[in-house]
């Protein structure tokens, strides 16, 4: 049994806490680097396995930046505001700020006994007045510049937590939170124009070193379509709508048109005899999801208006439909149908009867969704689908019936909740003024404390007088305060701003500092954030920039998503499995290095994968073997100073694993440089064995070891550099450097086969030439029995590797 334990890791927590080994220098800015874990809920289930793999190994990584040079940042907080507190809350009676501050305290103690490089005199707790009120200036300056903005509309409404959601937080038709199928309300909220900045979030996507996968996910998200909108004028009335095509070649199929139900010109075009039907459909499809409505293999539905559109390039009429396969917040909310060329349409028209016409050729079947030749299109008869598109939007263009158009699936960011344990928007309401925003010297609106937060789909806060009732800002006169509180995904949303200047009480932060401390240069948390906080942090990024407060585009430029830690059993961990692995009992049992080092070797930090106790027992016999090791080699006797084939062999690993562990550590992989540092290990054994030993090179390789091993076993790593004769502290000390010339073998082993045999094991001059290798080979006295009356057919040579002879 080695020595490393716990006492260990305490021992040193403080001693680098005494010494303030790792505060950020705030002089040496050249050299900045800004490292960041996404910040974590304080849930009373404390600290589990997926946030220690989130930030043990993200540590590490900050370690060996550390030691190449860098001046190293790596703040952390609490993301405190959110639901499960108040459900908490409702269940126990617990104060959702009591148990708030409590699990935060608890979470803090086990962070800190990880024993990462967190830099806390910077930490931010979203909850805390000194950072909402900064949260509700963001908003206050969003809705100066017109990006925050208050609108009736339907929207999604969780009826299990209780409040609207973004259409990020909607997922599969379901809340993000609790998987309740969510439903469609007429509201009036508060809205974030993250619109505005659809084009530039996509375009930057590009020059931004994340995931692939999350740069797809976002750039589906945003959703850029490029077609054409076309205008469709009603028979025997003045009234003209616009359809969004991305096919406008197909203009000449159109047999009828399509209304989504909540299109305002739905009640429009609706004929008397028709007004029933259409109202009954109305109330059937608005208990529909989007997805729902969206889905291809859906059975379609759809009633007749009683009104005719005018096709604007052949004059011909056809019948508008009301159908909920069309959304009434995508393009136009209109759809020319085009049912021999669309899937939907199709399945549609073939039910209710309607015309279905070719016009592109191609395929042996309707409907044929791809691009062709036109026919059945007059005078554009011949054209391909380019050339189509160009000539019928030319077309409709000279009659004012047309145009090129951009579309965006992204819809403006719905930010109120009618729940209580968020940051109160900062807004009056005056029957005089109308709507009147808190005035900055104001701030915070102080959340308060007695409040009856049982939900019945009321906010909260409407049930305290104390709070609704104040006076007007502007007037004087008695107003009410805004009721709901914002989405947490806005305090989250500018954290990353707040750290570098958090103690900062008269601005949100000071743009000279942020101007140098940002942008992050790595940023890594989980890949379910892709379409929510990783781009609203984007939008407000922008959103500042544009008004002044920073002059950068994009807050992370590299990102890197971790995977998960599954159960033993290979599944999800969830208490109600009983499968969850307390990292605590582990740490209190091996001692925190023990934990990381585990969870860095054992699984690929990206892929995760399921826990294994035999896993983490190996890593503590690694451990207690890597101190022996490592004494044995302090204790070696000088016994000779020349150079021989061992020690060339130990010199040749040794600048190899620098050379590997340096590289992939840049590129995450952990798990390949524990396993370079257990070669190491093996390496060091194995040379204590010769008979005589250098002991100025055992001296090298085990100043080198630890340097190498010190950003995966912090603790361990300073104990052994200490215990080696070695200065406070390792992490003072530069990253070693390999020697490319160590990396030279001049002589390789190579395997000779006779017919696929292996007959014998030579070592060659790493530089012979082929033919060289040849004769060698055949010369071995291994060889030569084996291919004794035999006629050599071939000799195949894979340099460095192998010889391969063929005799029959
Ligand atoms: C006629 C047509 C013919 C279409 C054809 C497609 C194929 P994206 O790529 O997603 O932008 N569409 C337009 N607005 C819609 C709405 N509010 N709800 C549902 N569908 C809508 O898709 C654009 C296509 O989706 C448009 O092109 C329109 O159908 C439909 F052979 O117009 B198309
Ligand atoms: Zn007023």
């Amino acid at each position: 049994m080695g020595n490393y334990s716990t006492k260990i890791d305490e021992k040193w927590q403080k001693i680098w806490e005494d010494k303030s080994l790792y505060k950020f220098d705030e002089n040496n800015m050249g050299k900045k680097l800004y490292a960041l874990e996404m910040f974590s809920y304080p849930s009373g289930a404390r600290l589990h396995a997926g946030h220690w793999f989130n930030y043990g190994p993200v540590d590490s990584w900050a370690r060996f930046k550390k030691m190449q040079g860098y001046n190293v940042f790596q703040p952390m907080g609490f993301d405190a505001f959110g639901l499960p507190a108040e459900n908490y809350a409702i269940k126990t009676g617990v104060h959702p700020k009591d148990s708030t501050i409590k699990n935060i305290e608890t979470m803090e103690k086990q962070l800190k006994a990880m024993g990462a490089m967190f830099n806390w005199d910077h930490e931010v707790v979203t909850c805390f007045p000194d950072y909402y009120k900064w949260t509700q200036w963001l908003f206050l300056k969003l809705y100066e510049k017109g990006l925050a903005y208050r609108k009736k509309a339907p929207v999604n409404w969780c009826p299990s937590c209780n409040t609207v959601l973004a259409n990020e937080q909607v997922v599969d038709g379901g809340c993000e939170r609790c998987g309740t199928e969510v439903v469609k309300k007429d509201l009036t909220q508060w809205f974030l124009k993250i619109t505005d900045y659809s084009e530039e979030l996509l375009q930057k996507l590009d020059d931004l070193d994340w995931p692939e996968k999350t740069k797809a996910m976002q750039r589906h998200w945003i959703g850029k379509s490029k077609g054409a909108e076309a205008t469709f004028k009603v028979d025997n009335s003045d009234v003209t709508f616009d359809v969004f095509t991305t096919r406008v070649d197909t203009l000449f199929g159109v047999t009828y048109v399509v209304l989504a139900p909540e299109s305002p010109l739905t009640d429009k075009v609706t004929t008397t005899e028709h007004i029933e039907a259409v109202e009954e459909y109305k109330t059937q499809s608005a208990k529909q999801s989007d997805i729902e409505r969206q889905s291809l293999t859906r059975e379609k539905t759809g009633v007749f208006t009683g009104s005719y559109a005018i096709n604007p390039v052949n004059g011909k009429k056809v019948p508008i439909w009301v159908a909920d396969y069309v959304l009434a917040t995508y393009g136009t909310g209109a759809v020319m149908a085009v049912p021999s060329h669309d899937e939907r349409d199709f399945a549609f028209a073939t039910k209710y009867n309607l015309p279905i016409i070719r016009v592109v050729e191609g395929g042996d079947s309707l409907p044929y969704t791809d691009y062709g030749k036109l026919v059945n299109s007059s005078e554009f008869d011949g054209l391909s689908g380019n050339e189509a598109k160009e000539a019928i939007v030319k077309l409709l263009s000279s009659k004012n019936l047309g145009h090129w158009k951009v579309n965006y699936r992204l819809r403006d960011w719905l930010v109120s909740r009618q729940r209580y344990w968020g940051a109160p928007i900062p807004i009056v309401y005056c029957e005089k003024c109308g709507i009147v925003p808190v005035p900055e010297d104001q701030l915070p609106v102080e959340l308060p404390y007695d409040v009856e937060f049982a939900p019945d789909g009321r906010s909260p806060l409407a049930k305290s007088e104390e709070f609704v009732n104040t006076t007007c800002p502007h007037c004087g006169g008695p107003a009410k305060r805004e009721v709901d509180t914002l989405d947490t995904f806005v305090c989250s949303s500018w954290y990353y701003l707040r750290y570098p200047d958090s103690k900062n009480s008269d601005k949100a932060f000071d743009p000279e500092i942020i101007n140098k401390m940002l942008p992050v240069d790595k940023y890594v948390g989980g890949p379910e954030h892709a379409c929510m906080h990783l781009l609203y942090a984007r939008f407000i990024t922008k959103a500042l920039r544009d008004m002044g407060y920073l002059n950068f585009d994009e807050p992370f430029l590299s990102l890197r998503h971790q995977g998960l830690i599954l159960g033993p059993d290979g599944q999800k961990m969830s208490k109600s499995k009983g499968n969850t692995i307390s990292p605590d009992d582990y740490i209190k049992e091996y001692g925190a290095d023990v934990f990381r080092l585990y969870l860095m070797f054992g699984f690929d930090y990206t892929e995760g994968g399921a826990w294994s106790d035999d896993g983490i027992k190996a890593i503590s016999k690694f451990v207690d073997r890597v101190e022996r090791i490592l004494s044995q080699c302090t204790e070696a006797s000088a016994d000779k100073t020349t150079i021989d084939k061992a020690e060339k062999e130990l010199n040749y690993v040794r600048n190899f694993v620098i050379k590997s562990v340096t590289e992939d550590a840049e590129k995450f992989q952990f798990n390949t440089c524990v396993a370079r540092i257990m070669e190491f290990t093996n390496a060091l054994s194995k040379y204590l064995n010769e008979e005589k030993k250098n002991t100025e090179l055992l001296k090298q390789c085990v100043n080198d070891f630890i340097r190498i091993l010190s950003p995966f076993a912090p603790h361990f790593s300073e104990e052994m550099w200490l215990n080696t004769g070695n200065n406070f502290s390792v992490f003072k000390e530069a990253w070693p450097n390999f020697d490319p010339k160590a990396l030279i073998k001049d002589e390789v082993e190579i395997a000779i086969q006779v017919n696929g045999k292996i007959k014998a094991r030579i070592d060659i001059a790493s530089d012979l030439k082929e033919d060289a290798i040849k004769e060698t080979a055949l010369k071995d006295d291994n060889v030569k029995a084996a291919i004794e009356g035999k006629n050599v057919i071939k000799v195949i040579v894979i340099k460095g590797r192998l010889v391969n002879i063929v005799a029959k």
